[in-house]
């Protein structure tokens, strides 16, 4: 058995959780925050037999997209007036998961 930690931003999150659930799987959702950034995000704990982990890793790929840079014009905000109308470059990540797999040595309900 495997345990599935997966790190998805806040707006994947009812999707995976949707799929994952209409999949069968059992998850537990924690609330927290990225290091960097200090931004809310979702981590996932999914405990799934070893053959059905790729198929969770599909749904949450699926529903996340692939991890991908993209750069965006940003309104450029600070300074006078007329710095109001001007953009300014730059990178923001979309899509994509953080996901790590570990072995499981016992798992029991009791
Ligand atoms: P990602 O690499 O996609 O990471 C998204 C979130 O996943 C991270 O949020 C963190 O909560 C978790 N995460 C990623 N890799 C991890 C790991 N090896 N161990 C534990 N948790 C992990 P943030 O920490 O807020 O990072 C947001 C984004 O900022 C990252 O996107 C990455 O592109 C960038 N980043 C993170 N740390 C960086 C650093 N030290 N220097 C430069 N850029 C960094």
């Amino acid at each position: 058995m495997k345990l599935v930690y997966a790190i998805v931003r806040d707006d994947n999150e009812d999707g995976v959780l949707t799929q994952l659930t209409q999949h069968h799987f059992s998850i537990t959702r924690l609330a927290t925050t990225g290091g960097f950034l200090r931004k809310g995000n979702v981590t996932l704990m999914i405990g799934a037999e070893d053959d059905k982990v790729q198929e969770v890793i599909n749904i949450i790929k699926k529903e996340c997209g692939e991890h991908r840079k993209i750069t965006v014009n940003m309104p450029y905000l600070a300074g006078a007036s007329l710095m109001s109308y001007a953009t300014m470059p730059t990178t923001v990540e979309v899509g994509g998961a953080t996901i790590f797999v570990v072995n499981v040595d016992h798992y029991e309900k009791i």
